[in-house]
């Protein structure tokens, strides 16, 4: 997966979900038939995003578990340690000279440093991270509620949805970065949360130091790591192949919601 992410996912997508199965995984769960068919895949493919919402309600909250249930080893996916030189030289200092900007349609832009996150109010949550090739972990996390940062920066009644651009560039050759879109109801979502802690420690490279989206009630592509910028947009047709995120621009569904 870490070496060819395009040919893991190009697999993915000719075989369906069910053909996942037996990859090798420490200390993460595959998805049982039951959980991953009932629980969080049909959901994607049976439900629209409008019959979900109306069945589960905007603010469902998705479980949380115990400090017990934390899995032993979470499974680092996608990109794993960013070559980008930018991303390097931030990593080298400790993220010091990392400045997270929240810009686009907002009367405000902000430029915050990581101790600045650290000092906004913050939410703390132990979830099931579910990834589309059928294995899902338990992890802590702790951030800063994007509400508060959507707030803080004051958004524009034109704002629709809310971008996540990362630091990593997936595809040498395309030159595409990694990014993702999502709409007000999950950004504004109480378990939608900027994350920098994992498991009661500042978040590693592998997870997407300095700070990682956690969408709570989306699968793991959603999740953006590496986040160097939140852009309030009206429309993201303008971006990338304009299909709202890296994946989706490959074929993945834009609602990914379980
Ligand atoms: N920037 C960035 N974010 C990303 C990815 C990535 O490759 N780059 N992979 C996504 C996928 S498919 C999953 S399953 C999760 C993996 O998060 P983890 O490494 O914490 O397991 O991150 C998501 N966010
Ligand atoms: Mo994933």
């Amino acid at each position: 997966m870490a070496k060819d992410p395009l040919a893991e996912r190009r697999r993915f997508l000719r075989r369906g979900l069910g053909a996942a199965a037996g990859l090798a995984l420490g200390g993460c769960d595959m998805l049982s038939e039951r959980e991953s068919v009932t629980g969080a895949f049909e959901g994607v493919e049976r439900l629209t995003m409008a019959a979900q919402r109306a069945l589960l309600g905007r603010d469902a909250l998705a479980r949380e578990f115990t400090e017990a249930e934390i899995s032993k080893a979470f499974r680092a996916n996608g990109s794993i340690n960013p070559p980008d030189a930018g991303y390097r030289a931030l990593a080298r200092e400790g993220f010091a000279g990392w400045r997270l900007a929240v810009d686009g349609l907002v009367e405000r832009p902000l430029a915050l440093s990581l101790a600045e996150l650290r000092g906004m109010p913050a939410r703390t949550q132990i979830t099931r991270h579910d990834c589309v090739e059928g294995w899902s972990c338990i992890g802590k996390w702790k951030g800063v509620p994007l509400a508060m940062l959507l707030e803080r920066a004051r958004l524009r009644p034109q704002a629709r949805y809310v971008v996540f651009h990362c630091a990593d560039v997936m595809d040498e050759k395309e030159g595409a970065p990694y990014y993702e879109s999502i709409d007000l109801v999950d950004a504004f979502h109480p378990q939608t949360i900027l994350a920098y802690e994992m498991n009661g420690r500042p978040l590693p490279v592998e997870y997407g130091a300095p700070a990682r989206m956690r969408v709570e009630r989306q699968l793991g592509y959603k999740m953006a790591k590496y986040v160097m910028r939140i852009e309030a947009v009206e429309s993201f047709a303008a971006l990338g192949e304009g299909k709202g995120g890296y994946w989706e621009d490959r074929g993945y569904e834009w609602y990914a919601g379980i």
